[in-house]
Order: structure tokens, then C-alpha cells, then sequence
């Protein structure tokens, strides 16, 4: 494990073993790239992302909590909460008996995050480098009452081309529409994206397999503890409104996101801790 320094002063751990090398900015515990078998990013960063305190970084793994999207009751705060603008610390860094890479970040509540959440809360995550990249977000209420939190590991996945690639997993699954509110099934077999879309898969634990024909690989996600698989694409019009992203990176990425939200949001008693995970990689 190395450190690097980019624009800004921020702080990167780079990682490089026999399996994959990962980048992880240690401001939002953000992994910004991830190259299984050393070959082609399977995470997408936006090229104008800003890496500037204060604003979250596009693309890569964003690590959204205590809430997912806006703040319900407060549209000052935040959208998607507060740890992916805070600087994590490093726990702990190792290497497994196979040769997997295993960095452990720490993020506790403190006067800046109960500016925003009044809870005392110890948050982890145990990020897993080998052939497969395994987010694990860990997080316990070390306050003596209970709290409800969201979630999201918002993970963008590079493509050859948003028109190019089908999802899928999802068949037969009641999602919220978010851009024409209510909630539908999908029919189709394989999602193909042809316009913007926001969609929150709900009850759902599938794995998801991104296929893109042109790029010759089929990106399989997984994930632990999350009952909501959340997909988006901005489409062009909103992409050209969102200031990080270029006219035309709708057509590099989708989002596919391990989600706690809506009807499963989740409740932490005093002491207790949630875990959830996203497990991305080469479909064998
Ligand atoms: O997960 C989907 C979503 O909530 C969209 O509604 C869209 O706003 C996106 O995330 C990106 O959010 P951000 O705050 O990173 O611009």
C-alpha cells in the first residue's frame, strides 16, 4: 500500500497486489479506481470531478450516510448525508494469507458531524483489494438511544457506452420511479438504457451483471445487507446541467448502488451494528 497526493492536498492510498490495483482517497473513503487483472478500470471518474474539500467527488465509489438523497426534513443539508465529505482514518492496512489487500477506514461522529446528525456513531470501512473489490460499510450506534439511518455504497461503473450495455438480475422486481413517480415492475429481462432513468429496485438482494459486448466483459455486482438496488443514469439533458460531469459522461457510466432507504431504512438500537456491502468484479 502507497500513499499519493493529488491536486488539493488530498490523500490517496494506492494499492497494487497480484490480483488488481485500487485507488482509495481517504477524503469520503472514496475508492476511485479499481483494475481487476490490471486491465481496464471497472469504476468510472468523472474527468471533471472537483477533488475539493467541500464538494463530493463524481465517480467511483461514493460512500453516501446517514441518509440517501436529500435530507428529509432540511434541504440545507447535504444530499446523501455527510461522510463522503469527511475525511476517513486509516485503521489499519494488511495483507491476507491469500494475498488480498485489506485497508480498514474509520470515520466516528465528532461537533462537525453532529452538526448535521445529533447521534454518536463509529462508521468502517473494510475495503477488500483482490480479484474481487469488497466494499464493507460498518456502522454502530455508540449512543444510548436509538437511530435510523440510510445508506448507499452509489458505485458508477465505467462502460464502452450507455447504449452498448444491458442489466442483468432485476426482472420481475417492483421499483420506485423516481422521474415519473410511483412504483412499476420490469418486465424485460435485460434493462436497457436508452433515456434518463432513476429507478429503486426494492426487496431486492440479486446480484446484477453489467454486460458490455464492446468492452468483452460482463461486470458482476453483489452486494450484503442492502434491500434496495438503486440504477441511474442522468441522460443528457441533466447531464449537461450537473457541473462535474462532461455534456457527454451520461454515456460513459451507470450507476448501480447497494441502497438502505425508503421502506428499509435501518434501526439501530444502543450498541448495536449494521453491515452492508458492495462486491464488484469480472464475471469468471
Ligand atoms: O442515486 C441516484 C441519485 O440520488 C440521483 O437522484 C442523482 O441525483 C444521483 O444520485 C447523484 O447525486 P449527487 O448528489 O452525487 O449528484
Amino acid at each position: 500500500v502507497g500513499f499519493a497526493e493529488l491536486e488539493n492536498d488530498l490523500v490517496f492510498l494506492t494499492i497494487s497486489n497480484k490480483y488488481a490495483d485500487a485507488d482509495i482517497c481517504l477524503y469520503g473513503g472514496h475508492v476511485t479506481s479499481f483494475r481487476p487483472h490490471k486491465t481496464m478500470d471497472l469504476l468510472w471518474m468523472s474527468p471533471d470531478s472537483m477533488f475539493e474539500v467541500g464538494k463530493p467527488i463524481r465517480g467511483g465509489i461514493p460512500v453516501c450516510f446517514p441518509w440517501f438523497g436529500p435530507h428529509k426534513s432540511d434541504p440545507q443539508k447535504p444530499q446523501h448525508g455527510f461522510a463522503r465529505l469527511m475525511y476517513w482514518n486509516v485503521a489499519e492496512t494488511a495483507t491476507t494469507p491469500t494475498g488480498e489487500t485489506r485497508v480498514r477506514l474509520q470515520l466516528s461522529s465528532s461537533e462537525e458531524t453532529k452538526n448535521y446528525w445529533p447521534f454518536d456513531f463509529e462508521a468502517e470501512l473494510d475495503i477488500t483489494v483482490g480479484s474481487k473489490l469488497n466494499v464493507l460499510l460498518k456502522v454502530t450506534n455508540t449512543s444510548n438511544e436509538s437511530f435510523e439511518f440510510g445508506s448507499a455504497l452509489h458505485t458508477y461503473f465505467y462502460l464502452s457506452g450507455i447504449e452498448n450495455i444491458g442489466i442483468e438480475g432485476l426482472q420481475g422486481t417492483t421499483y420506485y420511479n423516481q422521474l415519473n413517480p410511483g412504483n412499476e415492475v420490469q418486465e424485460e429481462a435485460v434493462l436497457h438504457i436508452r433515456e434518463a432513468l432513476t429507478r429503486h429496485y426494492l426487496d431486492t438482494e440479486a446480484a446484477v451483471v453489467i454486460s458490455d459486448p464492446v468492452f468483452r466483459r460482463r461486470i458482476l455486482v453483489e452486494k450484503t445487507g442492502s434491500k434496495v438496488t438503486t440504477v441511474w443514469n442522468p441522460g443528457k439533458e441533466a447531464c449537461a446541467t450537473i457541473g462535474d460531469l462532461p455534456d457527454d459522461g451520461y454515456e460513459s457510466f451507470v450507476c448501480v448502488e447497494a441502497v438502505n432507504a425508503f421502506n428499509n431504512l435501518i434501526c439501530l438500537a444502543p450498541g448495536a451494528t449494521h453491515e452492508t456491502s458492495a462486491i464488484i468484479g469480472l464475471e469468471a
